[in-house]
Order: C-alpha cells, then sequence, then structure tokens
C-alpha cells in the first residue's frame, strides 16, 4: 500500500484555502515563524514496530483488520505514516518480536520509504523458544551466570543486528527487579547488572549510544533494578560517554515533575531521548498529549531550553520515538495523533519568549513567568504543524487524509481482515 502523491495532492487542495487563512492567523502573531517552521520540518520521530498491530491488555487483545504481518509490512505501514506527515522518518525495531533475514534487502525497502533504522531494543523481559536459560528472575542481574551470559550475548547480538542496519543505539529496558521483600539483594542485583552491562557496552562501536531506560515498576512489583533517573544515571555514569538515560513518559510514579528530570539529565550530557505516550495510571501507553498535554508542553518547553544552552541540534541529538499501543483505536490513526500532539507541543515551546521569561525569572515575577509560558501554550499551534507537513510534501491534515484515502480498507483488502501483528 503506497499514498499516491496525486491524490494527496487533491486532498490538500480541497483544504488549502481555509488552512491559508488559519495559518496566515497564527503566523502574524509569532515572531520566528520560520525558524519553527524549519525546526518542525527536520523534527523526525521514530516508530517502534510493535506500535503497528492492535495493543493488548493482558486481558484481551481485539485484533483489527490489515495487521502487518511481517517486518517488510510494518516498514509499510511506516512509509505510509511518513507520507502522510513527513515527521515519521525511522523505524526502532525489536528484537526477536522483529527479525530481519536479508539485512540488504530490508535497508533498501526501507529507504524507498525514506526511512531510517532508529535505536534497536533488545528483550531480555520474555523466554524465547529453544533458549535454555530462562528469564524468570531476571536477567542481567541474574545470580546465575549462564543467565545472564545468555542476556549479555541477546544484546552483543542485537548490536549486530544493528550495525547491517545502520542503526546506532541500543536501548536496554530491563523487566529485572523483585515482587516480595528479601528476594533479592539490592546491592548484589546492581552490582551484577553493572558488570553485565559493562560487557555489553564493550560491545558497543564507537559511533553508538547505549540508552538505558528506567521505569518505577511493572512486571516487578517491589523492587526494579533501573527503577527511576537517578539508578539509571548511576550506571550510565559508571558504564562511559556512549551510554545515556532514556526518558519513556509513562514510567514514573504519580505525579513525578518528569520536565524538571529532563532538565537535570540534559544538563549533565546524559539525556539519551524518550519513549513517548501518555497515561492516567500506571505505564498505560496511551496516545500521546491524549490525558496531560501541558506536561507535555513543560518537557518540550525544558527541551527547547535546555538543548539551545548547550548548542544542541533539536533534531539529530536526541533519540525521539513513540512507545505507544492502543487497544481500541486504528493503530495508525493513534500514531498520526501521537505525532501531532508531539510537534504541537515542540512548536509552541518553540514559540515561548524566552528573553521575557529569564528577565521575570530574574525579578522573581511568577505570575508574569506563567503567562508567558501559558501564552505560548494557549496558542493554536496546529496551522504551524499543517504548513510544516505541507511544505514537506505531507498532508494538510493526516488524519483526514488517511481515511480520506481509505489507507485502511486497502490493507484490508489486501492483507485481510484478520491479520494479526507479531510483537507484544
Ligand atoms: C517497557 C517498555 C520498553 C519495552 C517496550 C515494549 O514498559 O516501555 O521500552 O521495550 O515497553
Ligand atoms: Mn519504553
Ligand atoms: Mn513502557
Amino acid at each position: 500500500m503506497q499514498v499516491e502523491k496525486y491524490k494527496l495532492d487533491g486532498f490538500n487542495n480541497d483544504l488549502l484555502a481555509d488552512h491559508k487563512r488559519r495559518f496566515e492567523f497564527v503566523a502574524a502573531d509569532v515572531a520566528n515563524v520560520d525558524d519553527v517552521l524549519q525546526k518542525l520540518e527536520a523534527f523526525q520521530i521514530a516508530i517502534p514496530s510493535w506500535a503497528l498491530g492492535t495493543g493488548g491488555t493482558r486481558f484481551g487483545r481485539f485484533s483489527g483488520g490489515g495487521e502487518p504481518r511481517s517486518l517488510e509490512e510494518k516498514i509499510e505501514d511506516v512509509g505510509v505514516l511518513h507520507a502522510l506527515n513527513k515527521s515519521s522518518g525511522a523505524i526502532s525495531l525489536h528484537i526477536p518480536w522483529d527479525i530481519p533475514q536479508n539485512h540488504q534487502a530490508i535497508k533498501t525497502l526501507a529507504a524507498q520509504h525514506g526511512l531510517r533504522f532508529d535505536a534497536m531494543n533488545s528483550n531480555t523481559f520474555q523466554d524465547q523458544a529453544g533458549a535454555p536459560e530462562s528469564y524468570k528472575f531476571g536477567s542481567l542481574q541474574h545470580i546465575d551466570k549462564a543467565v545472564r551470559d545468555q542476556a549479555i550475548a541477546h544484546n552483543i547480538e542485537v548490536i549486530k543486528q544493528g550495525i547491517e542496519l545502520g542503526s546506532k543505539s541500543l536501548t536496554v529496558w530491563l523487566a529485572d527487579g523483585s515482587s516480595f521483600p528479601g528476594q533479592l539483594n539490592f546491592r548484589g542485583a546492581f552490582e551484577r547488572t553493572l558488570d553485565s552491562l559493562k560487557q555489553i557496552y564493550a560491545a558497543l562501536p564507537d559511533d553508538w549510544k547505549l540508552y538505558l531506560e528506567y521505569k518505577c515498576y511493572e512486571p516487578n512489583f517491589y523492587s526494579t533494578t533501573v527503577a527511576d533517573w537517578g539508578q539509571s544515571l548511576l550506571y550510565v555514569t559508571k558504564l562511559g560517554p556512549k551510554a545515556y538515560t532514556l526518558v519513556d513518559l509513562g514510567h514514573h510514579l504519580p505525579n513525578a515533575n518528569i520536565e524538571q528530570i529532563v532538565s537535570l539529565l540534559l544538563m549533565e550530557g546524559r539525556l539519551a531521548g524518550f519513549h513517548f505516550n501518555d497515561s492516567k495510571y500506571g505505564d498505560d501507553d496511551l496516545t500521546v498529549g491524549s490525558i496531560n498535554p501541558y506536561q507535555l508542553f513543560l518537557i518540550f518547553n525544558e527541551l527547547v531550553e535546555g538543548m539551545d544552552a548547550r548548542g544542541m541540534n533539536h533534531a539529530t541529538d536526541l533519540g525521539w520515538m513513540i512507545d505507544a499501543s492502543h487497544n481500541l483505536k486504528d493503530p495508525i490513526e493513534d500514531l498520526l495523533q501521537s505525532i501531532q500532539a508531539i510537534q504541537i507541543a515542540y512548536a509552541q515551546a518553540l514559540i515561548v519568549d524566552k528573553e521575557a521569561l529569564v528577565a521575570a525569572q530574574k525579578v522573581n515575577d511568577v505570575a508574569l513567568a506563567q503567562e508567558i509560558l501559558q501564552k505560548a501554550y494557549r496558542t493554536d499551534v496546529r496551522a504551524l504543524v499543517s504548513e510544516a507537513s505541507l511544505r514537506a510534501g505531507g498532508a494538510i491534515d493526516p488524519i483526514g487524509a488517511y481515511r480520506k484515502l481509505q489507507v485502511r480498507e486497502n490493507l484490508i483488502k489486501e492483507r485481510g481482515a484478520k491479520t494479526v501483528a507479531t510483537g507484544l
């Protein structure tokens, strides 16, 4: 399934007059509009291969039709997303949910869709068929060296797969921990995990990064061996300059001040990047911006401020990825909504009057500082996001185009109504 350009152009033409009116209205109020548009165009967010099928819960999974049945079809789906919004130019693979058979062919297919391979994700939280050792009591932390060695070898294998595909980073997320007091010696678990991570780190090519993702709980319910940003930072500092802390928005205890965490990790030069999603209760993996868009804006406000302070390139110096998958929605529509929410928050952060904010902070004008942030947050920047997409060759309204062009209907025709994507 390809999004045909002439059909997309036709769709855009119908919306153009209305879009122009809305764009000019907001652009009149934005001093740095060209800069904002350029930055929005450059900003690409990777799509995880596991989000292209309908997500499930442990109580069931209700498959949608036309789900991708192979890695090739997942790449095609990300190609559809990217054709529609020109902002999804990368795919992130989870090994062994995705096992590339012919790396060159997979690379060529991705390139045909304008995609590159983002971070590779290893998986030592599920037992694999035929594997001699079990991860029931952990992987890199395991008391038994044979289990640790198997998990280390798996991570090194994932790096090798990534090298073949042109990826430049490995994301390690560990389910390791304990579910009952007394089960684990915390210090022992930390030391063994660090030792295992050191062996993986030693196999990283020079131009690669290791992203260590933290999560406060689940699947373990008493302790997690990389539970929060402090613990991740401790590991990565001990590992070396190629190791960074990855922030998944759903991996914090309720009400955590994620924007402050982001600011300090950036300050230390240890922020790897993000797994974007939203949540109300736990690691809900809901559509980005669907529950707390103000928090997302505040995070982007810290990102823009902190990256500019360090002279970083917004588009390329951190890893940007979605980690959401849903049970009820069409996965492609869900991802289009997530990308748009990220772009909105980013655009709003770009239009914050930074000089005025610094001046307000200097004189402790608390009310004014809040006004300055909220002025940006309350600006309807959707026409800026649409304009960036249009200029890059995408749709003014990606979800509208997806529906009008009947993409899902076509995918069902091609793949069948009862397909089940591989993955979580
Ligand atoms: C863990 C996690 C991690 C995994 C993904 C499937 O909750 O966020 O990033 O790789 O989910
Ligand atoms: Mn994640
Ligand atoms: Mn998660």
